[in-house]
């Protein structure tokens, strides 16, 4: 008995040191010390053991056991520290590594054009003003002289909701909106995403964004029209950039004139990116009707004022000399991170 267990230890010990994983030490300690372990069988067999014997061949069983455990525990310690501190070494942290860049999101450039005609209008106490994409008909025709008839309201141009809301075609109804509310003087801008039933191509395009300006206060005349215009497209184009006023129509506003500013790249003298002119049409302008102001509540008699209207994605075109509106709604990544 003696000598079977001096083996089973020695067998034991030799497999534990052998051991080079955990795993391989929980298979030794259910191959010696598990139910149907080879300790466990000797136990087993202490019936056969004189009883006299059984108290020192019990402690040796025993002794035997502690010994087996205590190697088991010493090297899954030891295991187990030399596995951690193999972890940390892999895990240990270099501060001097360059971080890894974070991809950051990008003003688009009907945005970064937007802020800047805002930036200019605030600095002439301009109020930026926001109103409904879905508008009734009469605010966004009616009430701006635009009647029934009128080629603007043609079912081929506007898209209606029914007989008596639409898309908004413009952002003058919020115009409308704010003249009727009657705080006067009015300075305000309308930025917004407006809608005309349009064809896609590298002009045009069914939604896409005006702002619109709107100065209302006693005795404002052409000159306060011509002046602010001049400012503004000074401000945006470069300070050398002249303003040339021709005679057009619109419906809202009399006398109506288009605006057109030197061309930025050749100053003037003609090139390709002006077709040759000189000058690029950048807006629509004009005195607000009398019309328009009685109909939005406002006495013409006493009071007078401007307006006009810019295309967002015309202003951006020209700026970072886009060809193509397209490009302004694909969202590709690597056309808008160039702005
Ligand atoms: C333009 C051209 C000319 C305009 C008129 C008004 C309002 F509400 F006062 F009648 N707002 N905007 C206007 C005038 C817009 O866009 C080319």
């Amino acid at each position: 008995m003696k000598e079977r267990l001096e083996q089973i230890k020695a067998e034991a010990l030799a497999q534990i040191q052998a051991s080079d994983v955990p795993e391989k030490l929980s298979e030794v300690r259910v191959k010696f010390l598990g139910k149907k372990g080879e300790l466990t069988a000797v136990l087993k067999s202490m019936k056969d053991v004189a009883p006299e014997e059984r108290p020192k061949v019990g402690q040796l069983v025993n002794e035997t056991r502690a010994a087996i455990e205590n190697l088991l525990e010493e090297t899954k310690e030891k295991m187990e520290k030399s596995i951690r501190e193999e972890k940390m070494k892999e895990e240990v942290i270099d501060v001097t590594l360059p971080s890894k860049k974070n991809m950051v999101g990008h003003r688009h450039p009907n945005t970064i054009a937007l802020e800047e005609v805002e930036r200019i209008f605030i600095g002439m106490g301009y109020e930026v003003v926001e109103g409904p994409e879905v508008e009734y008909d009469l605010y966004n025709f009616e009430k701006l002289n635009i009647p029934d008839g009128h080629p603007a309201k043609d079912e081929q141009d506007t898209f209606y909701i029914n007989k008596d809301i639409v898309l908004r075609t413009q952002t003058s109804p919020v115009q409308a909106r704010v003249m009727e509310q009657g705080k006067l003087p009015i300075r305000m801008i309308a930025p917004g995403r407006v809608f005309r039933s349009d064809e896609v191509d590298a002009t045009h395009s069914p939604s896409f964004h005006q702002i619109e300006g709107l100065v209302i206060d006693k005795n404002i005349s052409f000159a306060d029209l011509k002046g602010t215009l001049e400012v503004f497209a000074k401000e945006l184009f470069g300070e050398e950039t002249k303003t040339k006023f021709r005679p057009h129509h619109f419906p809202f506003t009399e006398p109506s004139a288009e605006v057109d500013v030197t061309c930025f790249k050749c100053g003037g003298k003609g090139c390709r990116f002006c077709k040759g002119s000189g000058w690029i049409e950048i807006l629509g302008c004009g005195m607000v009707h009398p019309h328009v102001l009685e109909m939005c509540g406002i006495d013409p008699e006493e009071y007078s004022g401007f307006a006009f209207g810019v295309g967002l994605e015309r202003i951006a075109l020209l700026k970072y000399e886009i060809d193509d509106m397209r490009l302004l709604y694909e969202n590709d990544i690597r056309f808008l991170k160039q702005f």
